[in-house]
């Protein structure tokens, strides 16, 4: 094979790879950047640890007590780089009707001057005194027919490592790719070149950040950022924006979803895909126990963030879940919201932003009721409860994470890793609403499930950088990762369960929740975590045609005698608070779904309106 040297440069190219383009675009991205090194990733244990010995030395990370934490290690990242940006996230099409008015857009050629082109083009001598580690993953199970493969090419170490546990990344992936395989090609940088005998910080980033996405390429540029969804491309840029692309071309689904499986006593399994925005429980869903009187039953984890959801030949949606960790929100993980999740912590995790204890182990808050007496918080400052309460400060940052492997996890699904995928039986849509909308409701059809989805709104998180509570539309908890036009991708949704039904398939079933209405004293009505088991069984029943309903205006809702209450003291004007439908809140409710679609009207299918309308008459009749 013909091997590019570059001048004063060394590719270092294992003599295992075998795919020229890959090889010319090391080069070509190495000759850009200026990078000092170039570092091929195997994806060994030996390699992560090298790295890690690595990080800790550069202060990045730091070792937590090997005898509370095996394995763990604690990150702070810069005070500024601390959760996605979308304000600075651009999904750049040639026409900027194609990315829509819910995306940023710039035009490629333009894009492509400031970032790779023009005279002061940032990625220009970006790498400089640094490695550039070239790291293939492949996004699902390795060689399957619903998995892709990427490169990530980066100049953060956190981001090799973070990358060896959320993907399927080193040789393997290389493999598969072969010596022509397609790969999406992901350049990161965290833009902070080094100078001869400059000294570098623990956390190096950029004040200028760009997330940028060529969808019509399946190109990924990111610049300035070190952090989650900034830098780990194979997850939201990929898994999510770039795969919608791919998925709308091609006829699949990317889709912002956890992944569960459910077997009930009689050893019936059921596959639910749930989407739900950052920060708002998916991956608590995901690892659910189920709660008293609810013995025999078992919920077993495929995935807590993203699926890949294909049409098989047998008429079924077959989802896998791309990722290989969990990248968790760590705040309010505790022994009563997530035992599995906590146990999953216990060794080989990398905690990032997450406050440190006295004897080497980690705290955030909700992780006990009483906080230690004291703590360094994730700035690594002195913390102590009295601190909190005069200034207000967070011993852990609330988008702090956890970085794992998916298979410490206790209640793996035992199919997470199929080639194959698991057949999905139903869809739920979720958002954070205090008000408004009831605990559950199932569409009376696809059309009014897409509605519900499309038109699903949620109060903002830390998850994302401004997020502060208030209410946004969030289409199918996919607003900050559509990589195309809203309106096209509800129309996507809607063709795809054309097609299927047409071709006589049994559509999976569409529900739409909300754990997090508030009674007039601003607490949660409904307990949620474990409880959410309930809401689920019922789901299971309405498949079944076992389950009984009240229909509304806009679907069919349990009554409360149609759920199961054993083991819960759960008042029937509780659950009034929770399933109710205000007529003054839902008419308020319906004029934000006109705000949206006048936003979409581009390509709007007219199947949403001509519902919305439905759902009025029945509101005002
Ligand atoms: O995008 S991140 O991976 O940083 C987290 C999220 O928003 O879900
Ligand atoms: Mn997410």
């Amino acid at each position: 094979m013909n091997r590019p040297v570059m001048e004063g440069l060394r590719l270092n190219v294992p003599a295992y790879v075998h795919h020229p383009r890959l090889v010319e675009w090391v080069a070509q991205i190495a000759a850009l950047t200026e990078a000092a090194d170039v570092y091929w990733c195997d994806g060994s244990a030996a390699e992560y640890d090298r790295l890690c010995e690595q990080l800790v030395a550069a202060g990045t990370m730091m070792k937590l007590n090997p005898e509370l934490r095996p394995g763990c290690f604690l990150a702070r990242s810069d005070a500024s780089d601390v959760a996605r940006v979308e304000d600075r996230t651009f999904i750049c099409s040639e026409k900027k009707e194609d990315a829509g008015p819910t995306n940023n857009w710039k035009a490629p050629a333009e894009m492509r001057a400031l970032l790779q082109t023009g005279e002061n083009a940032l990625f220009k001598g970006a790498m400089k005194g640094r490695t550039l580690y070239v790291v293939p993953f492949s996004m699902g199970p390795l060689g399957s027919h619903i998995s892709h493969i990427g490169v990530e090419l980066t100049d953060s170490p956190y981001v090799v490592i973070s990358m060896r546990t959320m993907t399927r990344m080193g040789k393997g992936a290389l493999q598969v790719l072969g010596s022509t395989g397609e790969f999406v090609p992901c350049v990161h940088t965290v833009g902070a070149p080094l100078e001869a005998g400059q000294k570098d910080v623990a956390w190096p980033c950029n004040p200028t950040k760009y997330i940028v996405h060529y969808p019509e390429t399946h190109e990924i540029w990111s610049y300035g950022s070190g952090y989650g969804g900034n830098a780990l491309l194979g997850k939201k840029c990929f898994a999510l924006r770039i795969a919608s692309k791919m998925g709308r071309d091609q006829g699949w689904l990317a889709e912002h979803m956890l992944i569960l499986g459910v077997t009930n006593p009689a050893g019936k399994k059921y596959h639910v895909a749930a989407a739900f925005p950052s920060a708002c429980g998916k991956t608590n869903f995901s690892m659910l126990v189920p709660p008293q009187g609810y013995e025999g039953w078992k919920v077993t984890t495929i995935g807590d963030d993203i699926a890949w959801i294909k049409p098989h030949a047998d008429g079924r949606m077959y989802a896998i879940n791309p990722e290989a960790g969990y990248f968790g929100v760590a705040p309010g993980t505790n022994e009563h919201t997530n035992p599995n999740c906590l146990n999953s912590l216990k060794r080989d995790t990398v905690f990032t932003n997450v406050a440190l204890t006295d004897d080497g182990d980690v705290w955030w808050e909700g992780l006990t009721d009483t906080p230690p007496a004291h703590l360094i918080d994730w700035q690594g400052n002195d913390w102590t409860p009295a601190i909190a309460k005069e200034k207000g400060t967070k011993a852990a940052h609330p988008n702090s994470r956890f970085t794992v492997a998916a298979t410490n996890n206790p209640v793996l699904d035992a199919q997470w890793d199929d080639p194959e995928g698991v057949a999905i039986d139903a869809f739920i849509f979720g958002g954070r609403r205090s008000t408004t909308v009831p605990l559950v409701t199932e569409a009376r059809n696809w059309v009014e499930g897409v509605y519900m989805a499309a038109t699903m709104g949620s109060e903002t998180t830390a998850a994302m950088a401004g997020g502060n509570g208030t209410v946004r539309r969030d289409p199918f908890a996919m607003l900050p990762f559509t990589g195309y036009n809203m309106a096209d991708y509800f129309q996507h949704w809607l063709s795809l369960g054309e097609k299927l039904a047409s071709a006589g398939s049994k559509l999976p079933r569409i529900f739409c929740v909300n754990w997090f209405r508030k009674g007039t004293d601003g607490k949660f009505v409904w307990p949620g975590y474990g409880e959410n088991m309930r809401v689920l069984e019922w789901m299971l029943g309405r498949i079944e045609g076992q389950a009984g309903g009240a229909e509304n205006v806009f679907g069919t809702s349990p009554r409360f005698d149609d759920l199961r209450w054993e083991g819960l003291p759960f008042t029937r004007d509780q659950f009034a608070t929770v399933i109710g439908i205000d007529k003054a809140a839902w008419q308020e409710e319906l004029k934000l779904h006109a705000e949206l679609f006048q936003q979409l009207e581009y390509h709007l299918p007219a199947e949403l309106p001509a519902t919305k309308a439905r759902i009025e008459e029945r509101l005002n009749a």
